[in-house]
């Protein structure tokens, strides 16, 4: 009966995360998702995110007030090890980072 109310009482939560991520969606996206868009931005299969790959995204996104420099003044930003371009564990920083303080430049 217990592990029936547990059942219960989880599938009830489960309709309010729901409704709550719905709000929040993708706040807390998974590693696998992680690594599918950056297979997405790494448009050259390299294993980096250069300024052009990232700015065609972008573009690709519909935001095209983003220049070449924009991306590559974003690029700089998470760019640890100063290659000018963003592998997959600084890519990670990135999506943590705009996710929980989405980037703005204007
Ligand atoms: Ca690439
Ligand atoms: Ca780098």
């Amino acid at each position: 009966m217990d592990k029936l109310m547990s059942l219960c009482n989880s599938n009830e939560n489960k309709t309010e995360y729901a409704e709550v991520s719905s709000l929040f969606e993708e706040v807390e996206p998974s590693f696998e998702e992680i690594k599918e868009a950056f297979d997405v931005f790494d448009e050259n299969g390299d294993g980096y995110i250069d300024a052009t790959e990232l700015m065609k995204l972008i573009w690709r996104m519909g935001l095209s007030k983003f220049s070449i420099k924009d991306c590559k003044k974003m690029i700089m930003a998470f760019d640890e090890n100063r290659d000018g371009k963003i592998e997959f564990s600084e890519f990670l920083k990135l999506m943590e980072q705009s996710f929980r303080d989405p980037v703005e430049l204007d």
